[in-house]
């Protein structure tokens, strides 16, 4: 994975979290919590878990709330993509390096798994334990993940990118369309830890959300340059699956090596968006920030 040792420590606190969770669910409602579990442990390089906990640590946030948070956004991301693999939508067989959700249980079992593991994410959100945030902090929280995967967000992304197979979009258009998609997750991720600390900067916070909004386009353009260059098995999703669908990607639009110069281009903009803020720009929000960019999967 990486030789970071913060990566290696939350990645490990992300899963024996989630196990846990998984573990209290009633073990009767097998299949449906089999699947859940397959989902949301069977691999996955847990990004937007680490981003919260980098901003949180980085912010004095107490880990027994930054836990809750990362779980519920890991909970809604595998959600999205048991969905996003469905045959109505991608119709992808591989994810994680393993057979997608509804290939290895049935596709009503899979949209049951992905609708649960949703529903779960506010419920532990939402979950009436004092020992978690202040009931201020908890509802903005909620309203901001809430935000960012439903029609003004995730939703309104995925619908673009349905309808855009086949079709030309421009570059703006094509930011856009990731912004919401993917990127919007990722900046509730850093900004929903910069809430729980109940911090009120808007300095502070337009700078996370700037670092964010760039991070999440990095994310989509390295995603794109490894779909267009990896192999299936060193990405365990199918390769060259964009291209298969005629997807626009900044690959067809931008060519390759324009993706790459201005995925370098946005790593120093990414770590510029911090400067103002010397404590986080040497926390492992940099690392994170190194591994989205580097990454080979
Ligand atoms: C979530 C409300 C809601 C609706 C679902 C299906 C759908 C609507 C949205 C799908 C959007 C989607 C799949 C976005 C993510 C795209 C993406 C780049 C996924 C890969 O993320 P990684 O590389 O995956 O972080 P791992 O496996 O490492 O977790």
């Amino acid at each position: 994975m990486t030789n970071s040792s913060f990566i290696t420590a939350y990645y490990n606190q992300t899963q024996s979290f989630l196990d846990q969770y998984l573990q209290d669910l009633d073990p009767q409602l097998s299949p449906l919590v089999d699947a859940m579990r397959y989902s949301l442990l069977g691999g996955g390089k847990r990004i937007r878990a680490l981003l919260v906990y980098a901003t949180g640590i980085s912010l004095s946030v107490p880990e027994a709330e930054l836990d809750v948070i990362a779980a519920a956004i890991e909970m809604i991301h595998a959600f999205s993509l048991i969905h996003d693999d469905l045959p109505a939508m991608d119709d992808d067989d591989l994810r994680r390096g393993q057979a997608t959700c509804h290939v290895a249980y049935d596709e009503a079992v899979a949209i049951l798994a992905g609708d649960a593991l949703h529903t779960e994410a506010f419920e532990l959100l939402s979950h009436n334990n004092t020992q978690y945030f202040q009931a201020e902090q908890r509802l903005k929280i909620i309203n901001v993940i809430a935000n960012s995967i439903g029609q003004k967000g995730m939703v309104q992304g995925q619908t673009i990118d349905v309808l855009s197979s086949g079709e030309t979009l421009e570059l703006p258009e094509l930011i856009q369309m990731h912004y919401l998609k993917t990127g919007r997750l990722i900046e509730a991720s850093v900004h929903t830890a910069y809430l729980a600390s109940g911090i009120d900067n808007e300095d502070l916070e337009r700078a996370l959300l700037d670092f964010a909004s760039k991070l999440g386009l990095a994310f989509q353009i390295k995603d794109d340059i490894l779909d267009a260059t990896a192999d299936s098995d060193t990405l365990g999703k199918t390769a060259g699956k964009d291209n298969l669908d005629e997807k626009p990607t900044f690959i067809s639009v931008l060519g390759l090596e324009e993706s790459e110069a201005e995925l370098a281009q946005l790593h120093q903009d990414i770590l510029h968006a911090l400067s103002g803020f010397p404590k986080l720009l040497d926390s492992p929000l940099r690392e994170l920030a190194d591994y989205v960019i580097q990454r080979s999967n």
